[in-house]
């Protein structure tokens, strides 16, 4: 067995058109040094976002019978991270993954939606459903929208005081996760941030960001992956999402400054070796 790098199972969509989920998740972790071994929930012609009528394919019957096949051969996963899901069933199949490897690091991005709206194939179903895996997850990354599907809260975009931020950070704590890291609050008093709680020792850090009044889709696939890489080579929370929205900050800024269509994605491409230097990040402070 090769374990000299760390290696996550990856357990999101395959999408074609607009950078996001494996397409931006794959090389983001690789960069990093870490090990992924991807397990597609479904392949799309493009992300759910722009691009009209989509070519989907499910792949709910294909994730049992692959995690079978690495237990068979005795394989193991330092982390299993899981994402975009297609169906409702497919929490069945992330929550055997889970607990098929229990040493593993689980990370839930509980991709639902983002802007106020949830996306086209998440179904209320699914969205009630989604309070399974984060029961046993030790990280969830919600956005904005995520978080407040997960507490039942109406969808507005208001901004946040600090006290209702630590107070969602603290109740989606309590429904399983040690760690609740929550990607693009504005702030009601200042600048947007990504925010983050850890319940071990009551620790909550902010990281501050420049604002970009355009959405790329794949950001939030971005930002979890360089945390779980992050998390994973031994950053402490606060300096992984410092080192992630760092990231994203410069990515989003350089896409911008090219002025290309946002339904695109971002220029991952032009950015990744950022990644790569792994300077320390210092941009975070107590919320
Ligand atoms: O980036 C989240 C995401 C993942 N997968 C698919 C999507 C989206 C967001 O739109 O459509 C297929």
């Amino acid at each position: 067995m090769e374990n000299y790098l760390k290696r996550v199972a990856a357990i999101h969509d395959l999408s074609g058109l607009g950078r996001c989920s494996l397409s931006v998740i794959l090389p983001t972790l690789s960069v990093m040094g870490i090990q992924v071994v991807p397990v597609p929930t479904a392949i799309l012609s493009s992300h759910t976002g722009g691009f009209g009528e989509v070519e989907l394919r499910d792949l709910t019957e294909y994730i049992s019978p692959a995690l079978s096949h690495y237990k068979k051969l005795g394989e193991n996963f330092d982390c299993i991270y899981s994402g975009f899901l297609a169906s409702k069933d497919q929490i069945d199949h992330c929550l055997e993954f889970f607990s098929s490897f229990p040493k593993a690091l689980k990370v839930v991005d509980t991709v639902m939606g983002d802007n106020g709206k949830p996306y086209r194939t998440c179904t209320p179903d699914l969205q009630k459903r989604m309070a399974e895996l984060v029961a046993v997850a030790d990280i969830i990354t919600p956005n904005v929208t995520e978080a407040k599907i997960l507490l039942g809260e109406p969808l507005d975009v208001l901004p946040m005081t600090t006290t209702e931020a630590k107070s969602r950070l603290v109740r989606l704590a309590e429904k399983g996760p040690d760690i609740v890291v929550i990607t693009g609050v504005d702030m009601a008093e200042g600048k947007k941030c990504n925010i983050g709680y850890d319940k071990r020792n009551s620790s909550f850090w902010k990281v501050p960001f420049e604002y970009v009044n355009v959405n790329y889709p794949g950001t939030g696939d971005i930002f979890a992956s360089v945390l779980v890489g992050a998390i994973l080579r031994g950053d402490s929370l606060p300096i992984a999402i410092s080192r992630a929205t760092d990231f994203l900050e410069f990515t989003i800024k350089t896409t911008y400054s090219f002025g290309t269509e946002s339904r695109y994605g971002v220029m991952l491409e032009r950015t990744l070796h950022r990644l790569a230097e792994n300077k320390d990040a210092e941009g975070f402070e107590t919320l």
